[in-house]
């Protein structure tokens, strides 16, 4: 954004603010109205159900509250209105997330941007500052591939002209979102949503502890949200309390979990029992987590590679996604998992998770560069609303703000 972009787009958020307000408070009115005619009923209710222990799963959906008109609020206004968005189409929920996600980013930023504006200062970039930029780069997991792109792209630049510290910034931030864009460009679907009248299959990948149930259950809200039929398979047979976990998840969003709690159950014939149930009730997404880790002999790779012979046999149409669940905050570890998985399992995107409070979002940009893989869901917290789909753009203007 320049400045001229950001008077337009400030009066814009300060719009956006104003209808927000509006539209809340009538909400308020209307849900106030509705609980009182619910008192009753819920009270009976409350009492039989148990609440769950696990993080973010209250029993109730906390809706986003529109805050104070601060600078969190103009900034996450402005990300939108640069995207061109309609004043009347944005909800709290995107102003929440995209606050959210620019908190979160914030530890990344703090060793990065701020000490690249210190060092900087108001002078134009030098070969010097670039090698500062070199290690900040690095030093938030970037991943010296994208970092050696994006510094000699730099460089290029400023053999040909003269280029300021925000001009660099912006530069830069151009230079990431290419990176990062690279791989969905090149997966031919920039964003991923389950194909109508298909049965959709989505595999959640990876190592143990990463955010896979997490994000499996926040991906069934999602889905189901947004009307599209869903199911879970609770393929992770050998964790006792992973059937549990997803049911609880299963609950939130109003979707089926089809399971076999005895055990050592394959995990194959989960998911063969799944898919029938998905063809029988023409569900259009199949969401299926996978176990973190096995009994010793038995390989990872090996299960992954025969639950996807069950379902390529079984339904050669479904549109399989084989997606890898990275934690952000294990930096250049998480992308030597992802390098390894890669390797073996045949894997169509990443979805990285933990983005909340971490110092190594930069980790994104190497998954990018150096796995090929088109990230496709972010998660930046526990609860149920806490993964959007990934978006380059909000993700470099998050992580490279300048407050
Ligand atoms: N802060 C934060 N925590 C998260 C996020 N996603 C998941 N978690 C937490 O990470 C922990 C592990 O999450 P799980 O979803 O159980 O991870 P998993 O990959 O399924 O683990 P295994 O089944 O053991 O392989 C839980 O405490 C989650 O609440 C996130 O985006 N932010
Ligand atoms: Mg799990």
């Amino acid at each position: 954004m320049n400045n001229t972009d950001s008077d337009n787009s400030r009066e814009w958020a300060a719009q956006a603010y104003a209808l927000l307000k509006k539209r809340q408070e009538e909400q308020k009115q209307e849900l106030q109205k509705q609980e009182e005619q619910k008192q009753e009923l819920q009270k009976q209710e409350e009492q039989k159900q148990e609440l769950s222990d696990i993080p973010g799963q209250s029993k109730t959906i906390a809706e986003p509250e529109l805050g104070e008109f601060d600078d969190n609020f103009t900034w996450s206004a402005m990300v939108l209105a640069a995207q061109g968005k309609n004043i009347n189409q944005i909800s709290i929920d995107e102003i929440d997330w995209l606050t959210k996600l620019r908190r979160g980013l914030e530890e990344t930023r703090k060793g990065f941007v701020t000490e690249l504006l210190d060092k900087l200062g108001d002078d134009p970039l030098t070969p010097e500052s670039l090698d500062d930029l070199e290690t900040l780069l690095i030093r938030a997991d970037v991943g010296i591939d994208s970092t050696d792109k994006v510094i000699s792209s730099l460089r290029t630049k400023l053999n040909e002209e003269v280029v300021g510290g925000e001009a660099g910034i912006e530069f830069l931030k151009k230079e990431l979102k290419l990176i990062i864009d690279k791989p969905i460009k090149n997966s031919g679907t920039d964003l991923l949503v389950p194909q109508k009248g298909k049965l959709n299959v989505w595999l959640l990948v990876g190592v143990n502890g990463v955010g896979k149930t997490t994000t499996l259950g926040k991906l069934a809200y999602l889905s189901s949200k947004s009307n599209y039929k869903t199911l879970i398979a609770a393929a992770d047979t050998f964790r006792a309390a992973a059937v549990e976990q997803l049911t609880v998840w299963g609950d939130r969003s109003n979707v089926e979990v089809i399971s076999n709690k005895s055990k050592n159950a394959d995990p194959a014939a989960v998911v063969f029992d799944a898919i029938n149930s998905a063809i029988k009730r023409n569900v259009d997404l199949l969401l299926v987590d996978t176990a973190g880790r096995l009994q010793t002999k038995n390989n990872l790779m090996d299960e992954l590679a025969k639950i996807k012979k069950i379902i390529d046999k079984k339904v050669p149409d479904a549109i399989v996604e084989s997606l890898l669940v990275l934690d952000a905050s294990q930096g250049q570890n998480g992308l030597k998992q992802a390098k390894s998985f890669a390797k073996s399992a045949d894997l169509s995107g990443a979805i990285i998770t933990k983005l909340d409070g971490t110092s190594r979002g930069g980790v994104s940009l190497a998954v990018s560069e150096e796995v090929n893989l088109p990230i496709r869901f972010i998660g930046a917290g526990e609860g149920i609303k806490d993964l959007r789909p990934f978006n380059s753009y909000e993700f470099v203007e998050a992580m490279l703000a300048d407050k």
